[in-house]
Parts: C-alpha cells; sequence; structure tokens
C-alpha cells in the first residue's frame, strides 16, 4: 500500500476536506492558557466521560494471525515481531488523560501493553535516527520526534479498561502516547519507521502541528 491513505467515498474526502479547512483557519485555537502543573484540562478542551471513536472510516480487521510490528530504517537491529513474540515482552499498565485535537479530553484511559521503551531496546535506533513515521493497517502515519516516543508512558497496548483493545479504538494493537494529541496515537499500528529527518504523516501533510503538544495548544502547523 502506498503512504498516504487512498480516499475512498465523497463522504470520507469531504470529511478530510472539512479538518483541512479547520487547519488552515486555525480552527479551535482558543489562545487561553492551562498550566499542567496546575491544570488537568489542556486549553480549549472540553471533558467527555466515554472514549469516542476517531479515524478515517476505515476499521481494518487485524486477525491476531496477521498482528505484528515492524521495527525498520535508522535502527541497528531491524525487526518483525509477531502477536507471540509482542505478548512474550513484559507488559505493564499506564493511566493516562488522553486529548484529542478536536477538543475532548478523557481522563484516567487504562491501557496495558508494552512500554515503548523496551521496544527500543529491542530494534536500538541509530544516533542519526531522531524521528519516526508510524504506519497502521488502515494507511494512516503519523510523525514523532524519537524523544516523543521514547518515554515510559507510552505504550503499545493490547488492553484497554481491562479487555482486550476493540477494533474501533485499533485492536489487536495501537500506540498511545498521552503526552500529544491523540492523533499522534495510530490505532491497528504495523510498522514504526526510524528516520534521520522529520516527515509528515496523513493530517501533518494537511496541515496539522508536527508536534502536537495540547498544552501549547499546538493544534495546526
Ligand atoms: N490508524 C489510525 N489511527 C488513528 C486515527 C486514524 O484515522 N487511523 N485517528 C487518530 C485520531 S484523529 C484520534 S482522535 C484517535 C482516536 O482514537 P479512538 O477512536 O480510539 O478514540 O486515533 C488516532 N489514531
Ligand atoms: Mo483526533
Amino acid at each position: 500500500m502506498s503512504d498516504d491513505v487512498k480516499i475512498e467515498g465523497s463522504l470520507r474526502e469531504k470529511l478530510v476536506r472539512v479538518k483541512e479547512m479547520w487547519a488552515r483557519d486555525a480552527r479551535l485555537i482558543t489562545g487561553h492558557v492551562a498550566d499542567p502543573a496546575r491544570d488537568r484540562l489542556p486549553p480549549g478542551q472540553t471533558l467527555v466521560s466515554d472514549l469516542p471513536v476517531l479515524d478515517l472510516g476505515i476499521q481494518p480487521e487485524v486477525p491476531l494471525s496477521a498482528a505484528s510490528l515492524t521495527l525498520d530504517g535508522l535502527v541497528e537491529e531491524p525487526a518483525t515481531l509477531d502477536w507471540a513474540a509482542l505478548q512474550a515482552l513484559p507488559q505493564e499498565e499506564r493511566v493516562n488523560d488522553i486529548h484529542c485535537v478536536t477538543q475532548w479530553s478523557r481522563y484516567d484511559c487504562r491501557w496495558e501493553g508494552v512500554p515503548v521503551p523496551a521496544l527500543l531496546a529491542l530494534a536500538r535506533p541509530k544516533p542519526e535516527a531522531r524521528f519516526v513515521v508510524l504506519h497502521a493497517h488502515d494507511g494512516y502515519t503519523t510523525n514523532l520526534p524519537l524523544s516523543d516516543l521514547d518515554r515510559p508512558e507510552n505504550l503499545v497496548a493490547f488492553l484497554y479498561d481491562g479487555r482486550p483493545l476493540p477494533r474501533r479504538h485499533g485492536g489487536p494493537l495501537r500506540l498511545v502516547v498521552p503526552h500529544l494529541y491523540f492523533w499522534k496515537s495510530p490505532k491497528w499500528l504495523k510498522r514504526i519507521q526510524f528516520l534521520a529527518e522529520d516527515k509528515p504523516g496523513f493530517w501533518e501533510v494537511r496541515g496539522y502541528h508536527m508536534r502536537g503538544d495540547p498544552w501549547r495548544e499546538e493544534r495546526y502547523g
């Protein structure tokens, strides 16, 4: 599959175009100030009680037999871990607040999976690796600085709220990077590609921010 999502159907095209327009007009930027040391809700966010479902309208079915995670590009030990290999790694629980750029936040989301630093220890990024592109089974991509990926709270998650991650939320495996807007957390993750230079992903090409820190309201580029 190509790097970009093949957009079929006028509805999806329209949805993407609306968000592109929002990015161009810097919609949803409130300019409010919030301080993570004092506040729990980042600027311009509204608290919700359930975890909404957001994607491009394609929710790929990934059977466990096809679930795997490839680590490649600028790493010493490129690897593809299949489901059994992933399950054999030590798993941990994380509880965190999630912030979506479309302005909802949900507190205390409980995930279980493999902490990202353990995966990085296996693949061993080369010194020149500074960024990653994350690839998902629906064709979605997003980019991160390696320093934002390599954090102990980040998980390759298999469970949500004590149950296998439902397909609509990216099951069987997704990334969770809670300190950035949720578009940086790909559902149905299949590949982490290590690069020397930053490379925009699906939404970043369409005007979203290259980093996406909710405390700085880095919604658009
Ligand atoms: N593969 C994939 N991952 C994705 C997306 C997507 O369209 N495809 N959307 C992102 C966006 S914009 C958000 S807000 C969250 C939503 O995750 P949820 O549906 O589990 O709440 O997934 C992110 N990860
Ligand atoms: Mo989002």
